[in-house]
């Protein structure tokens, strides 16, 4: 079976590929660009694009919309965290977050699925903490500065640790969950 994955976030994919390796799904990487809503939900986000695509005759594909949203902030950056990490990136929050005490967040990933004619939407969470500075060079966008339990950063943990605990690794038990009730599973 293969599925595109619809991003421009080639360390999405890669999170993907690794978590479905033993399902035999063969995650395709596709550049597809589709509206990104401006909404406070990624839930509305995901649903919006999933119908402009299936309206595009795209079948058998994968989206995915995340966002850190830390709790000093109000939420911030939330469903700005693209626009944010490509202008002010992990430096402008720490700048942010300097002198907080509370240092907690939230990593949301939404994940939208067609396949087989089914549509599936899974949110995955992981809280967190924001860390004092940029740790480890692995991974990809805020994962220097994000912290599951305040010690490692995401980017300092091998791939199969970060999705043993992250909002993607959530999203993705989910969706194998929601894939199995639909009668897809890994040994299709
Ligand atoms: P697409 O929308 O094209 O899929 P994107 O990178 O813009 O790619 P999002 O809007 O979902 O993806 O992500 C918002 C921001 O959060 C973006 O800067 C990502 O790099 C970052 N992000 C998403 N998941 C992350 C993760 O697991 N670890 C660290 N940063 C992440």
């Amino acid at each position: 079976m293969i599925l595109k994955v619809i991003t421009s976030n080639p360390g999405k994919v890669e999170e993907f590929r690794r978590e479905f390796a033993d399902w035999g799904v063969e995650m395709e990487h596709a550049r597809i660009p589709y509206e990104e809503i401006q909404t406070s939900e990624l839930e509305e986000v995901v649903k919006a694009g999933m119908e402009e695509l299936r309206s595009k005759g795209l079948r058998d594909f994968i989206i995915d919309d995340s966002g850190m949203f830390v709790d000093g902030l109000g939420g911030f950056p939330g469903v700005y965290s693209s626009y944010v990490q490509k202008t002010v990136g992990n430096k402008g929050v720490l700048k942010l977050m300097e002198g907080r005490e509370d240092r907690g967040a939230v990593f949301k990933c939404c994940i939208g699925c067609d396949i087989r004619g089914e549509t599936v939407i899974v949110t995955g969470e992981c809280r967190g903490v924001i860390l004092s500075e940029e740790r480890g060079d692995g991974g990809f966008g805020y994962d220097p500065i994000f912290s599951q339990d305040g010690k490692l950063s995401f980017a300092e943990m091998p791939l199969d640790d970060k999705n043993a605990i992250s909002h993607r690794g959530n999203a993705f038990r989910l969706l194998k969950d929601r894939l199995r009730e639909v009668g897809i599973s890994d040994s299709d």
